[in-house]
């Protein structure tokens, strides 16, 4: 007898590619089949079969305040009974770029609809900031799926980009350039070789999608350095880091500021935004004041503002927040290393504040290099062992899991306890 999960997936995929609407929620590199899900309150979410898990994905990182959170709930139904979207300014959207540039220190910021749109925004602005054309991005990150962005290392690596996707014209794939996460010199290398071409540095300040890979010390002030020398503009691609390391993100987190900042994921509130700002100076070039080119229908949506506005609110007046999601994040990350050490099974967890992500190597993942060496086979094996035990977790080696601030010490300990019996 088939799951609801597999009836909804086999339909689903003789409609939608692969079965789902992103392909990382197919479940194709963790042995299973995904669990349709019906609805989340809190913590937890049930598939539709009504089976319950303590959530680590949170809609890939926008609920940090849980699911159902009462205040956004609130606002969004209030919201949506004033009309649903009208292609016109309103005053939710005055508010919330106020309290954007208030929380994050940028002077301008401008709502798109998704993380991709902000980033290929914020390059495109950089390109026509310099006049120069050239981006340099770091092998294992990822910005979203703008065609500049589907690029790895080329032959020469030192020049142009190769296309990581079909689709992507080989000379638009040229003026990427890739450098190695944590490694200042190799940038240095790349700025040298493209002297006055180089429009940008975009980087995660924290990268996640490759697993969490934190910034080693000095890495990002060496970054800012390096973009001061050479002319070039500084980005930081906030998606995942931005609200959940501090309310100013990983720009206050780890003190550096960059020129342009992208965000999503948490500005929505679990509703689609995306946004990126950065100086006066530099957002004044953005239409309609300026000649960088940008638009949107749905851009500053009245009820995903009330979504996110609600979400950064209660962020930017509740510093406990902060804390709280450390303070576990420790007792999760402690926990694990536990769990795995006392099981014997080869692994390490990286984690900064409330994202981390279990590696199953014996080498200190400091990049894309060590990342890869992981066992994926044990990785599904770890995936499909806290799906059985009520744990609905990351689906690939290379994404992060994410704690909100409405996880109890229960469900931490549930988690870990898991993870030993699936290892035992
Ligand atoms: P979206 O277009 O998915 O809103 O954002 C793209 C993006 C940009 N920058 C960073 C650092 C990101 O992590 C993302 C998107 N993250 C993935 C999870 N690793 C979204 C999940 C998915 O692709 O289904």
């Amino acid at each position: 007898m088939m799951t609801r999960s597999e009836q909804l997936f086999e339909a689903a995929q003789k409609v939608m590619p692969g079965g789902v609407n992103s392909p990382v929620r197919a479940c194709r590199a963790v042995g299973t089949y995904p669990r349709f899900l019906d609805r989340g309150l809190g913590s937890r979410v049930w598939d539709v079969d009504g089976a319950e898990y303590i959530d680590l994905i949170y809609s890939w990182g926008p609920l940090i305040l849980g699911h159902c959170n009462e205040a956004v709930e609130q606002a969004v139904s209030e919201a949506v009974k004033k009309g649903l979207s009208f292609g016109a300014p309103t005053a939710m959207e005055v508010e919330m770029a106020q309290l954007v540039c208030e929380m994050t220190g940028v002077e301008m910021v401008r709502m798109v609809n998704s993380g991709t749109e902000a980033v290929m925004s914020a390059l495109r602005l950089a390109r026509g900031a310099t006049g120069r054309a050239k981006i340099i991005k770091f092998e294992g990150c990822y910005h979203g799926h703008s065609d500049s962005m589907l690029v790895k290392a080329g032959s020469g690596a030192l020049t142009g980009g190769a296309p990581d996707s079909a689709g992507v014209p080989p000379e638009m794939a040229g003026d990427t350039l890739t450098a190695t996460y944590n490694d200042l010199i190799s940038v240095r290398h790349l700025m040298e070789a493209n002297p006055g071409q180089v429009a940008a540095v975009i980087v995660e300040p924290v990268a996640a999608n490759m697993g969490v890979v934190p910034p080693q010390e000095g890495f990002l002030e060496g970054l800012r350095q390096l973009c001061d020398e050479f002319g070039s503009l500084l980005i930081f691609d906030e998606v995942i880091t931005g609200f959940r390391l501090a309310p100013g993100g990983a720009q206050e987190y780890y003190g550096v500021r960059a020129d342009l900042v992208t965000y999503g994921k948490i500005i929505g509130g679990g509703m689609p935004v995306g946004a990126y700002g950065g100086s006066r100076k530099l957002m004044e070039l953005v239409a309609p004041l300026g000649p960088v080119y940008q638009a949107g229908t749905l851009s500053g949506n009245p009820v995903a503002m009330a979504a996110g506005l609600a979400q950064l609110r209660i962020l930017a007046s509740t510093p406990s927040i902060y804390e709280e999601l450390e303070r576990r994040g420790a007792m999760l990350d402690q926990g694990l290393r536990n769990a795995l050490k006392k099981a014997e099974v080869t692994a390490k967890v990286n984690r900064v504040g409330s994202v981390l992500t279990v590696f199953f190597t014996d080498q200190p993942v400091t990049g894309y290099a060590q990342a890869k060496s992981s066992d994926t086979e044990r990785f599904g094996q770890w995936y499909r062992g806290l799906l059985a035990r009520g744990v609905y977790a990351a689906p690939s080696q290379f994404e992060a899991m994410f704690l909100s601030a409405v996880h109890t010490d229960d469900e931490i300990r549930h988690i870990i306890s898991a993870v030993e019996e699936i290892f035992a």
